[in-house]
């Protein structure tokens, strides 16, 4: 029986790429010259579409695929994949949930110490010899026992909530309504009010068209002159004009971003500034986790073509 032909959007580690090979005819988006031209070619003999979570599959690509049945995300992010095309086609769509909800969450409190500490620049005070010559390095805010908010109480929000309380944090939560799991923390339904009594906010949310700039000037000028926001979820989340205002003009103490819009092209202004801590969407990436994914994206597509029901079904 012939492979069923899929599309690559953006590459994989080896040990995803040659299993993916060995199963399916794999047509690579990504190192294509003329991505038109592939499309146009190999447009309707694509069954599937394995791409990854911030790259996502947008209508143009879909619309070149005809007969096209499935969509493998490789990422819990399904925001960059046309989910209305999907649907009216009746395409499904897969993702990689629970997998990385912990190395996400342990990034984002990893961002959280190394800001606050600002072990960035203590390392450089090591290097370069200002720990020699200058003495002490400038003390830094701490951590333990202040007040932390969560935006989106999902896997990962729980996830970061859950590690926060190990630093006797007291701990607040938004949402669209209040979690049963979430008994002992606080629920604060908007945005704003829950900025203001935090100082360290977390940007946990599934990003959706509901939930573009849902961190606005308000929200981050709430947050404050003192305050830290961390991003682990989606840039869109984030209004990243109002960000880079309040950063600059010191309305917001600091951030801490593993996303970005236009990634891996940051907006120069991020680049100049020193109370962001900039990380390149890295948050899913150790090798236990990757490798978890790459399993879970092939596991879907494998389901699929045998007629099997889908091990993590988004659509
Ligand atoms: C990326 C992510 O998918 O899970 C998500 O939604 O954005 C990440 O895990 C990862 O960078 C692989 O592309």
């Amino acid at each position: 029986m012939e492979k069923p032909a899929i599309l690559q959007v953006g590459p994989y580690p080896q040990w995803d790429q040659e299993p993916l090979d060995a199963a399916f005819r794999v047509h690579r988006y990504f190192e294509a010259a003329d991505k038109a031209a592939l499309l146009t070619e190999v447009g309707p003999s694509i069954r599937a579409i394995a791409t990854r979570g911030e790259l996502g599959a947008n209508s143009a690509m879909i619309q070149a695929c005809p007969n096209l049945e499935l969509i493998s995300v490789y990422g819990v992010g399904f925001d960059a994949v046309d989910l209305n095309t999907c649907r009216e086609r009746g395409i499904r769509v897969t993702n990689t949930p629970d997998v990385l909800t912990n190395d996400v969450a342990d990034l984002g409190v990893a961002m959280m110490l190394c800001q606050s500490r600002g072990m960035l620049g203590a390392e450089t005070w090591v290097r370069d010899g200002s720990w020699g010559s200058k003495g002490l390095y400038p003390l830094k805010r701490r951590v333990w026992g202040r007040r932390a908010g969560v935006l989106g109480l999902g896997r990962i929000g729980f996830e970061v909530a859950k590690r926060l309380k190990g630093f006797d944090m007291k701990i607040a939560y938004s949402d669209v309504e209040a979690k049963p799991y979430a008994s002992d923390m606080e629920f604060v339904s908007d945005p704003v009010r829950l900025a203001e009594q935090s100082d360290f906010l977390f940007v946990t949310l599934a990003a959706s068209a509901v939930t573009r700039h849902i961190v606005g000037r308000d929200v981050i000028e709430a947050l404050g002159p003192e305050g830290m926001l961390i991003n682990i979820s989606r840039a869109s989340n984030i209004d990243e004009e109002a960000l880079l205002d309040a950063l600059e003009a010191r309305k917001l103490g600091s951030a801490a971003l593993d996303v970005f819009e236009g990634e891996p092209k940051l907006n120069p202004r991020f680049l100049v500034l020193d109370n962001v801590l900039l990380q390149p969407h890295h948050a899913s990436g150790t090798i236990e986790t990757r490798k978890a994914m790459g399993q879970l994206v092939r596991d879907n597509l494998t389901a699929h073509f045998a007629g099997q029901p889908l091990p993590t079904p988004v659509l």
